[in-house]
């Protein structure tokens, strides 16, 4: 097992979101970063991989908006940061405006994931974090790898930003696995949420099996997506897999559905696996609602070890800082 950390994601540090109709405290700080330093051995820092690997995955002018939003924001004299009020409703003309708030609006999902200083930065090291983190995987050098991305990932599509995501790092890695001779790979995503963003970018593509679950959208974020009749289209019909569970959900009908999932991936036969982690499963989320507890980690891991496939375990969600590193430890030393 390795792991990797980049320090340039602690760049990015939204003040506030939207949340029921009021400000709230940015959930996804930093600080859950430092706690999962704090309880890990020492992580290696990310190479630079360039802007290749995600231009493979996102929209070229989704990536400029990225870059160039925060700048943008300011130039139109705006305080603190950046956030979308306005979005296209589905089906409107695709107008290529260009004032920020259309920018915004066009680009995201929802009001919850703010655009700070050090966003763009923090989101690119994030996905050089997962890239550092598959490189092993690909040369055989090791089997399992942990990449401490943040922000998280899975919320964020081709073309757009939401649920604390703006890059997509578990399925910029995907790509570059798919790119490096893997012809089929899998992804198992056991963040509390759907990652609507991974399904989406893979939902049409047969060579990278999408597999996740988590609390039933018709309770729970991202709402429009994750549902169990979604199971990808046209050529890639059947390899996603939606697993939704009701709020309250503990180990044993957790575990369960872990089954079903990792059944479906191994009849799918991938020859790399991607584990977008979120410890937001935990009895102690703030934000989330199953109950899991951290000496439960250890065998969720062991379940998805025993397909025994090179293994890349990518940092999504867990928004209870005091207990994630001890989350996030218990849940790796499953795999040794
Ligand atoms: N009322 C991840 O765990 N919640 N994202 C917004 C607004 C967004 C969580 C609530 C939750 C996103 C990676
Ligand atoms: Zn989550």
């Amino acid at each position: 097992m390795i792991g990797v950390f980049a320090r340039e994601q602690l760049a990015h540090r939204p003040a506030r979101e939207m949340h029921n109709g009021a400000w709230i405290k940015h959930a996804e700080t930093a600080a859950r970063a430092e706690a999962i330093v704090a309880a890990l051995p020492p992580l290696a820092p990310a190479r630079d991989f360039g802007l290749g690997p995600i231009l493979r995955v996102h929209a070229a002018e989704y990536v400029d908006f990225l870059r160039d939003a925060f700048a943008l924001w300011q130039a139109a004299g705006r305080e603190g940061d950046a956030l979308p009020y306005v979005w296209p409703v589905v089906g409107r003309r695709p107008l290529k405006l260009s004032r920020i708030d259309a920018l915004l609006g066009r680009f995201s999902f929802d009001a919850a994931t703010p655009i700070a200083p050090g966003t763009w930065e923090a989101a690119y090291w994030g996905t050089q974090t997962a890239l550092t983190a598959l490189a092993p995987l690909l040369d055989g050098s090791v089997r399992t790898s942990f990449a401490l991305c943040r922000p998280p990932g899975h919320h964020a599509g081709s073309d757009y930003f939401g649920g604390y995501c703006y890059l997509n790092s578990a399925a910029i890695a995907a790509r570059a696995a798919r790119d490096a001779g893997h012809a089929r790979v899998a992804v198992v995503d056991i963040d509390y949420h759907h990652g609507n963003g991974t399904q989406d970018i893979f939902g049409a593509d047969p060579s990278v099996f999408y597999a996740s679950i988590h609390a039933d959208p018709a309770t729970d974020y991202p709402f429009y997506w994750g549902h169990a009749d979604e199971a990808g289209e046209g050529a890639g019909a059947g390899t996603t897999l939606n697993l939704p569970l009701p709020r309250g959900t503990g180990i044993t009908p957790y575990l369960a559905a872990l089954d079903t999932a990792l059944a479906a991936l191994k009849t799918y036969d991938p020859s790399l696996l991607v584990v977008s982690f979120g410890a937001d499963t935990f009895a102690g989320d703030p934000i989330s609602g199953f109950a899991l507890a951290t000496a439960d980690y250890p065998a969720v891991a062991a379940r998805i070890a025993s397909l025994s496939l090179p293994t890349l375990v990518v940092m999504e969600g867990g928004y209870a800082t005091a207990e994630l590193g001890d989350n996030v430890a218990a849940f790796l030393s499953g795999f040794a």
